[in-house]
């Protein structure tokens, strides 16, 4: 398998497939499995490089879903796109991510950085996939209340060079693995605008980052409405470049054509047309 910064190349874009009801942008949209399996086609038709399908949200306040949900929620979709649709299974559990992977799918994007589930690492090693470790502080129903550090971006890296050695020490390759700084995962807004502005920090660590931001409140909180829980498609993008111009190698978004547009635009002034 070819080294994850030669199999996305920065900037690509994944494409978010929730088939849930309760995500906070796109939940109940991909309930149906064919609908689903439709969306993900389609983002990959607009440039997507690979699409995030996921059956459990994370949003702020969520409690989570059993495995045979989670199970009952994916499996159909992945069915429809094995062999056709690069997919990414965005799971903490071992359960998900081996029925997913016997299913095609070639990275595992766990939320908790493998600290979830004790079996998720050796089955991503077992399985020789890619693998995104992302950093959250506290769990989903409670993260959002008064997250605290005395400097984010050293917390962040702190804790993704840890979890980096950990799925090494597991058995997988270095150059298999990404990170991610989680914005909205246990931060403030000023939090996730400093984890962009601050990326070469993380970079240091020597891996690609991959960065989601897309609809995330803080962009609607910059915004002025101090009790958004989503931010518009403009503000996404201009989020998404900024983390590009910065470094990041993956943008994870649900918009996908625009911001492969505007993408491309930006690396075309970055390294030329
Ligand atoms: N954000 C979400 C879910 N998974 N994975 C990574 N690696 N990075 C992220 O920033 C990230 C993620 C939350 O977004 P979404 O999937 O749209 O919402 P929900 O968790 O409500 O399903």
């Amino acid at each position: 398998m070819i080294p994850i910064e030669e199999r996305f190349p920065a900037p690509s874009v994944m494409g978010v497939v929730n088939v849930t009801p309760d995500s906070f942008f796109d939940g109940g949209v991909h309930l149906d499995p064919d609908v689903a399996a439709a969306a993900a086609r389609r983002m990959v038709e607009e440039g997507a490089a690979i699409v995030d399908v996921g059956g459990e949200s994370t949003r702020p306040g969520s409690s989570g879903v059993t495995l045979d949900e989670e199970l009952r929620r994916v499996v159909p979709v992945l069915e429809r796109l094995a062999g056709e649709v690069p997919v990414s299974i965005d799971t903490s559990k071992a359960g998900v991510a081996r029925a997913a992977v016997a299913l095609g799918a070639e990275l595992v994007n766990d939320v908790t950085a493998l600290r979830g589930d004790p079996e998720l690492a050796g089955v991503v090693a077992d399985a020789g996939v890619y693998v995104c470790l992302m950093h959250m502080q506290g769990e989903p129903r409670t993260m959002q209340r008064e997250p605290r550090y005395d400097d984010v971006v050293a917390e962040v890296a702190a804790f993704l060079e840890e979890r980096l050695a950990f799925a090494v020490a597991q058995g997988i390759p270095e150059e298999r693995i990404c990170l991610d700084p989680g914005i909205g995962f246990g931060k403030t807004v000023a939090h996730n605008f400093e984890l962009v502005r601050r990326l070469d920090v993380l970079l240091a660590l020597g891996r690609p980052v991959l960065v989601g931001f897309s609809r995330k409140s803080s962009l609607g909180r910059v915004l002025g409405d101090p009790d958004a829980t989503t931010g518009p498609l403009s503000a996404s993008v201009a989020a998404a470049v900024a983390a590009y111009e910065r470094g990041a190698s993956i943008l994870r978004v649900h918009d996908v054509r625009e911001h492969v547009e505007a993408l491309t635009v930006a690396r075309a002034v970055a390294v030329g047309p």
